[in-house]
């Protein structure tokens, strides 16, 4: 059974960080309704969906990936590079904790879960403006009795590196080749956005299924023409927040 976690969105999400993006006017109805939609994607793929309830002062708690690592041996609670949403964490730890065992990024190290990209056993760390060398090191220190290996990766020009690349199949990536080298991923094949999107890398697999935003319909196409099964959604009000899919749960084998 896969769980995923989310939380509901909260009313001050006008408020959030943003990196990369001017700042609009968020409906919040609207994100609140886009929100439900994701959750109920999420459940139509067979997700048993868990959504903590709301956090009203701490704007980005929607953005519920980037409070954690969960694989299939342990759990790590990250330490978030914006210190805005470093309390996003102490609740998902208590929703977190009858899962798995639980580990925690202790300072000077910060990661966002934004930033990992699981690949089998080797896991990819974005080294972006939230996160940082001594949180690789401490992961790799977490994770080595599990066999996996932790690589940092350069990104630039986006928030995290998956805002750059997701998995959209077994041996396939989606990438905006501007944002991260594609050499560094060994033995994958490539799908590239099409370049008039460069926000359309951020894909979230469920299985063999893809939830994905309506936003980038070019780079659909391209997802579809390969073969792949796409579901959208109406994320717009959350792309405001510089958020997409990835990042609205945590989904992991229950
Ligand atoms: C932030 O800047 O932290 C939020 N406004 C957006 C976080 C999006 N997270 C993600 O893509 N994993």
């Amino acid at each position: 059974m896969r769980i995923a976690i989310t939380r509901q969105v909260s009313p001050q999400i006008g408020q959030c960080e943003l990196t990369h993006l001017e700042r609009q006017v968020i409906d919040v109805e609207l994100a609140r309704r886009q929100h439900h939609q994701y959750e109920e994607a999420l459940a139509a793929l067979g997700c048993q969906v868990h959504c903590l309830p709301v956090e009203p002062d701490l704007p980005d708690s929607v953005f519920v990936e980037d409070t954690a690592v969960v694989l299939d041996e342990i759990a790590i609670i990250t330490r978030l590079g914006a210190d805005s949403r470093k309390p996003e964490t102490t609740s998902i730890a208590r929703a977190l904790e009858p899962y798995r065992q639980l580990c925690t990024i202790t300072a000077p190290g910060t990661v966002d879960g934004g930033d990992v990209l699981c690949l089998g056993k080797t896991i990819y760390v974005g080294l972006s403006s939230r996160s940082n060398q001594p949180a690789i090191d401490q992961m790799m220190a977490f994770l080595k009795p599990y066999r996996y290996t932790v690589k940092g990766v350069r990104v630039s020009g986006c928030l995290h590196l998956k805002s750059a690349v997701t998995q959209v199949a077994d041996n396939t990536l989606l990438i905006n080749p501007e944002w991260v080298e594609m050499g560094i991923f060994k033995d994958m094949h490539f799908l590239e956005v099409d370049p008039s999107e460069p926000y359309g890398a951020n894909a979230l697999l469920i299985g063999i299924n893809l939830i994905y935003p309506s936003s980038y319909p070019r780079t659909q196409r391209r997802l579809e023409e390969h073969g792949l099964s796409v579901k959208t959604v109406d994320v717009s009000e959350l792309i405001k927040a510089e958020g997409a899919v990835t990042c609205c749960s945590l989904v992991f084998k229950g």
